[in-house]
């Protein structure tokens, strides 16, 4: 396949795997660009040193290219930056913020930034700022997300920048693949297909809520302070919301999900800890190795074109 992306990046499928906090490390991503896409290690909070030995982790594993992902609210964040710049990845995406600062200096290091955005506004900006590309996502998304939908997003941030579009939310098959390149994407970002892929080292118990999800299963806490996430409905997001509706404290609500990610990820506690995932999670029902996603998205893609042809003449 050959899109503006598979050619900036110098890949083989437009595949993107996200770059989602405790979940994406050198392993995950390292077999994701190894199978023909790209793998973003997800730099979250985490210390610069530890984005610099996941990084050399991955490099062990393939020679392809491989990202990083930026959380742009970390307070690590210009140590991480620096980072990526001395271990020469490929790729930056960043995520829940403006990354304009950072933009020349990466440029100059040859790195291709491609800024997450939840607006036609946030793009345009991205654009006029150097960004290589965009990821348009939908509040489909697991995680920190955006108000608008991928279906309404992507073909407004399309019309809108002369750079390519990376769909991202709620994609989880070539369905939704095939979908989003018809949307004007030049590719995809996935995050809660790869959390289930064998190589994810998450905790099995997190991986068994995401293959038990319904369509229903996701909710989205924090929108009345402005930190609208979304994950898997269990006792800690009844907790959250039953206290965001008494407008108890934003500390309070802090202190409920401090570490909450982490304890569901790393420790299985898909009870009180935060289990991060798209509205596809429904979808989503099998684990398989990286490379198997990859090339099941793509022989689906090519089958349901081939397939939803004749509808249209
Ligand atoms: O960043 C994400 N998703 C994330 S980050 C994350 S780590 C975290 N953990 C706990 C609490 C908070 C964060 C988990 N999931 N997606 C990309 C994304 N970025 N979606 C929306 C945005 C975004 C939001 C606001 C981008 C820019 C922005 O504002 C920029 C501005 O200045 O207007």
């Amino acid at each position: 396949m050959k899109t503006k992306i598979t050619e900036l990046l110098g890949i083989e499928y437009p595949v993107i795997q996200g770059g989602m906090a405790w979940v994406a490390d050198a392993q995950l991503a390292a077999h994701v660009s190894k199978a023909g896409g790209i793998g973003f290690i997800g730099a979250a909070n985490a210390p610069a040193e530890w984005v610099r030995q996941e990084i050399r982790k991955a490099r062990e594993i393939t020679d392809k290219p491989i990202g990083v992902n930026i959380m742009l609210l970390s307070e690590h964040v210009d140590e991480v930056v620096k980072a990526v710049i001395e271990e020469h990845v490929e790729a930056v995406t960043t995520g829940a913020g403006n990354p304009g600062k950072y933009m020349q200096e990466w440029k100059a290091a040859n790195i291709k930034v491609m800024p997450v955005v939840a607006s036609v506004a946030l793009a345009k900006m991205m654009e006029r700022a150097g960004a290589d590309a965009v990821v348009a996502e939908g509040m489909e998304s697991g995680g920190h997300i955006g108000e608008q939908t991928t279906m309404t997003l992507v073909p407004q941030v399309a019309d809108a920048v002369k750079i390519p579009v990376i769909a991202a939310g709620g994609i989880g098959d070539g369905r939704g693949m095939a979908a989003a390149l018809m949307l004007g994407a030049s590719a995809v970002q996935l995050g809660t297909r790869f959390i289930v892929a064998k190589e994810s080292t998450v905790n099995q118990l997190y991986k068994d809520r995401v293959l038990a999800a319904k369509d229903i299963d996701s909710v989205v806490t924090g929108r009345k302070n402005g930190h609208p996430i979304r994950s898997l409905r269990n006792q800690m997001t009844r907790q959250y919301l039953e206290m965001e509706k008494n407008d108890v404290s934003f500390e309070e609500l802090e202190h409920l999900t401090l570490g909450a990610l982490r304890r569901a990820v790393v420790e299985g506690d898909v009870k009180m800890g935060t289990v991060m995932a798209g509205q596809i999670a429904g979808l989503i029902n099998k684990e398989q190795t990286c490379e198997e996603i990859i090339r099941e998205l793509i022989d689906e893609t090519r089958a349901v074109y081939e397939e939803r042809r004749s509808i249209i003449q």
